[in-house]
């Protein structure tokens, strides 16, 4: 059985690999990890890369997010054999790390002015530019489906992801009517919700309202 280990909330970093295990029926479970704890089996050397999420097969521990989802995928039918399908994949995997790297100073930064700063340095010059990149990467897709390739895929779940991720309201700053500017993602979205064999999982309903 596939194992997760994270904190006891939902982030695509480890949503991602689970939704895909999920579309697929494929059993995994998910240990959730106090910060406490955390700390010090990370002191013991405990992870791979000192940092979570990290996945555990055949007794042996993974991390990375791209890594794990990528792997993921593959089990469930949600990557590709094509090599430039793999591609688009791998830049939507790629574009999902770097915008959650352009916005994590003003997550991490505990002085609420300081964060206010930043976030609005992240809303001014980041937001806009890295949904743009998304948004073109989306219009050169190839099938009549409102997905980034021909058929449902790993792209798919991860940009859905980050997307409800910035339209969650959650982060302070981030107007969640921001992607009506991008009227192709923003159907794309709206697509990836209407998709009974995704949203009938029982964790997108869990991501969805909590
Ligand atoms: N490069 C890693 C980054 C993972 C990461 O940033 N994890 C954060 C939580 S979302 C973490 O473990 N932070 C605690 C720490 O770095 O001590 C990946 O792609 O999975």
């Amino acid at each position: 059985m596939i194992t997760f280990l994270y904190f006891d909330f939902n982030f695509w970093r480890v949503d991602v690999p689970r939704l895909c295990l999920s579309f697929a029926n494929i059993q995994h479970r998910l240990k959730s990890i106090s910060r406490a704890d955390f700390i010090i089996q990370k002191k013991r050397g405990a992870f791979p890369f000192g940092q979570l999420p990290v996945m555990i097969v055949n007794k042996n521990m993974y991390g990375q997010t791209i890594a794990i989802s990528k792997y993921c995928a593959s089990l469930a039918s949600l990557y590709s054999e094509n090599k430039d399908e793999c591609l688009i994949i791998d830049q939507v995997l790629s574009w999902a790390n770097d915008i959650n790297s352009k916005i994590a100073p003003s997550i991490r930064e505990k002085n609420k002015v300081k964060q206010i700063k930043l976030r609005n340095k992240f809303v001014r010059n980041d937001l806009v530019t890295w949904f743009n990149y998304l948004e073109r990467i989306y219009e050169k897709r190839v099938g009549n489906e409102n997905f980034f390739l021909k058929k449902f895929s790993l792209a798919d779940i991860t940009a859905w992801r980050i997307i409800h991720w910035f339209k969650s309201g959650k982060l302070d700053l981030v107007n969640p009517d921001f992607l009506r500017k991008f009227r192709k993602l923003n159907t794309f979205y709206e697509s990836v919700n209407k998709y009974d064999a995704f949203n009938k999982i029982k964790l997108y309903q869990e991501i969805i309202t909590k």
